[in-house]
């Protein structure tokens, strides 16, 4: 009897665990792909078009890449009756988002000399794409990245992505001790399908011989989970990663002394997409399942994913994210089923508190005596003279390099003696200038040119919505404060605006819906509060909220907790109901 025949059988009353009706064409193609092989390797040597065909397309996700073209250009290139440019972007797998000045010197090579933008684009999930990748190049680019010593597993496709983990090199004792946990989360969850090294790295006959085993996902199972899975290691109360973004997170607890690790809370179900106008999809912060002692870990993190890989809605992707099977099953039957299957029963949840995302822009002493310096991204995207400066970092510096789940990045490990070099490098590419705090904490994801779901402008909107938002502080005075500000190109949600205090995500060209009443530890998604409108209703809006703001708000009240006190937006406490009604 399988594990959810069992959970059935014991639990008659809980709703059906396994969604019945036809599979989502995506459970075929992966059925089908032996392992996530399909016919990959085919596909490179076809000279006819730039791009991946059929299944193709979307099993190189699972090796850590997505077709995409130009958008800018499409329409010209389409018009002419040739084919759009199309290109591939990589994902890296980097947990915890540390990397060595000698593997970003590596990329910064890559990026440099193969690819059509020539950018380093630090995601919000703590790791670096590569935007233009053409099909020649490919290949190579996986080979360039093994021998860094990096690679592109997981990072997309329906299995568990790059694993986050607070990047706080301050307190580093703890740090050192998560990271490991995020890196071991990270390992014990990839496929174990030898597709990616056949494939990329030609080692097909080091697994030919007589006694190779057969591929196996004894974790995720032949056809790996059944939408994308989320995870992040989080020490409070700095919630930089989001964790609310999440399917999974594990909540670092200390001892006493602060210093030492000695287990998790696990938060699970959280997550940001929704569809326009589809009621049944909805963004939700998650829910807590209890506590659970270090050793414990990755036996709870292998019944979580387990448990979401048999119960999760195979028939319809919009509702196959953990939260949905949560929302579906109920939190109660979800936590009984994880501790069976861990064979562990959660103990209850320990006291924590998380009050803020933002990075420490600048430089702070850590517990070891060494130096780090956080550096603000705008919008992630390293191009020209401010990638030059970070190359010229990577090679004087000793320490390691860490990118940030807010797309910044830190030079971590610094001595006193190197601080001035590294300090004067920053200066002359424009590493370090003078930002507002407003800058510093808002954010937008790629979108367009480059993302083929993108309704409206982010990234390239982003800057000029926080001129106007801070000229707008200015105006009314109070240009020191911030609100958290986030700009998505779509409802799918990457730029995180269902977890900001203002969010705005694109519904078409110019237009965006308006969503307000997040707050600044990132514990409360916001409510629409404008629909389809353009960008001059929405700084119109914007500037008189501001001025009620500056007027009527009490002691440090922060903007997202004043634009619901006002009833301007009612608050959404975590439910379907609640975003949509
Ligand atoms: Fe995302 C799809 C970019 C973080 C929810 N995301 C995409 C794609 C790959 C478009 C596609 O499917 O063809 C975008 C590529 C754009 C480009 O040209 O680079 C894309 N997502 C990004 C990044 C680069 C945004 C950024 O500016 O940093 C982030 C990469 C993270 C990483 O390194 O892994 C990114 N995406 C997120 C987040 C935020 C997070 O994880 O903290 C979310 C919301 C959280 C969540 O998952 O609920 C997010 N991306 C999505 C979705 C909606 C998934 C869903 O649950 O329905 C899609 C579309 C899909 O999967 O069908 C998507
Ligand atoms: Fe693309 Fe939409 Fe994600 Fe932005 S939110 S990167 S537009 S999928």
């Amino acid at each position: 009897m399988s594990a959810t025949d069992k959970a059935q059988k014991q639990n008659k009353d809980a709703p059906e665990l396994v969604v019945p009706g036809k599979l989502a064409d995506n459970e075929r193609l992966k059925d089908e792909s032996n392992y996530l092989r399909g016919t990959i390797t085919g596909d490179l040597s076809d000279e006819i078009s730039g791009g991946f065909r059929g299944d193709n397309f979307q099993l190189i996700r699972f090796h850590g890449m997505y077709a995409q073209d130009d958008r800018d250009i499409r329409p010209d290139l389409v018009a002419r009756k040739l084919e759009p440019r199309k290109n591939v972007m990589l994902r890296c797998r980097l947990p915890g988002g540390i990397i060595s000045p000698k593997q970003w010197l590596g990329i910064d090579k890559f990026a440099t000399e193969s690819t059509d933008y020539g950018s380093i684009r630090i995601t919000n999930r703590q790791t670096f794409q590569f935007h233009g990748v053409l099909k020649e190049n490919v290949k190579p680019m996986h080979q360039w990245l093994n021998q860094l010593g990096l690679d592109s597993l997981a990072t997309a496709g329906d299995v568990n992505r790059n694993v986050l983990c607070t990047s706080n090199p301050v307190e580093s004792q703890l740090q050192k001790e998560a990271y490991e946990w995020a890196k071991k989360l990270s390992e014990h969850l990839l496929p174990k399908t030898r597709a990616y090294a056949e494939i990329w790295l030609d080692k097909e006959k080091q697994f030919s011989t007589e006694d190779s085993v057969e591929d196996n996902e004894p974790i995720l199972g032949k056809t790996y989970l059944p939408r994308k899975f989320k995870t992040t290691v989080i020490i409070p109360p700095h919630n930089d990663v989001d964790m609310h973004a999440n399917d999974m997170n594990f909540v670092a607890i200390a001892d006493k002394t602060g210093k030492k690790l000695i287990g998790f809370n696990a938060v699970v179900g959280g997550g940001l997409s929704f569809t326009h106008g589809m009621k049944t999809t909805f963004p939700t912060t998650a829910h807590d399942l209890g506590y659970i002692p270090i050793e414990k870990l990755l036996d709870c993190a292998e019944a979580i994913v387990s448990l979401q890989r048999d119960w999760g809605n195979r028939v319809d992707r919009t509702n196959a994210k953990t939260r949905y099977t949560i929302a579906r099953v109920g939190l109660e039957t979800f936590k009984v089923e994880v501790e069976r299957r861990m064979e562990y029963d959660f103990e209850a949840m320990r006291p924590y508190e998380l009050t803020e995302r933002g990075d420490r822009i600048g430089w702070i002493k850590g517990e070891e005596g060494l130096h780090h310096l956080t550096l603000f991204i705008e919008n992630g995207r390293l191009l020209g003279k401010k990638k030059k400066g970070a190359a010229e970092i990577a090679r004087i510096h000793k320490g390691d390099f860490r990118l940030t789940a807010n797309q910044n990045l830190i030079v971590a490990g610094a001595t006193e003696e190197d601080k001035a070099a590294i300090e004067d490098i920053a200066k002359a590419h424009g590493l370090i200038a003078d930002t507002t705090e407003q800058r510093q904490r808002a954010m937008a994801c790629v979108s367009l040119p480059t993302c083929p779901l993108a309704m409206a402008e982010a990234e390239r909107y982003l800057p000029t919505f926080v001129d106007e938002i801070e000229t707008m502080l200015k105006n009314h005075k109070i240009e020191s404060e911030y609100i958290i500000t986030r700009i998505a190109g779509c409802p799918n949600g990457c730029g995180r605006a269902m977890l900001a205090e203002l969010g705005l995500v694109g519904k078409a060209p110019g237009r965006y819906n308006m969503y307000l009443g997040g707050n600044r530890a990132g514990t409360r998604v916001p409510k629409q509060h404008l629909e389809n409108a353009t960008t001059k209703e929405i700084l119109k809006e914007t500037d008189s909220l501001i001025e009620r703001w500056s007027k009527e708000r009490t002691d440090n009240e922060e903007f997202g907790d004043f634009v619901i006190r006002a009833g301007v937006v009612k608050e959404i406490k975590s439910s379907a109901t609640d975003f949509w009604d």
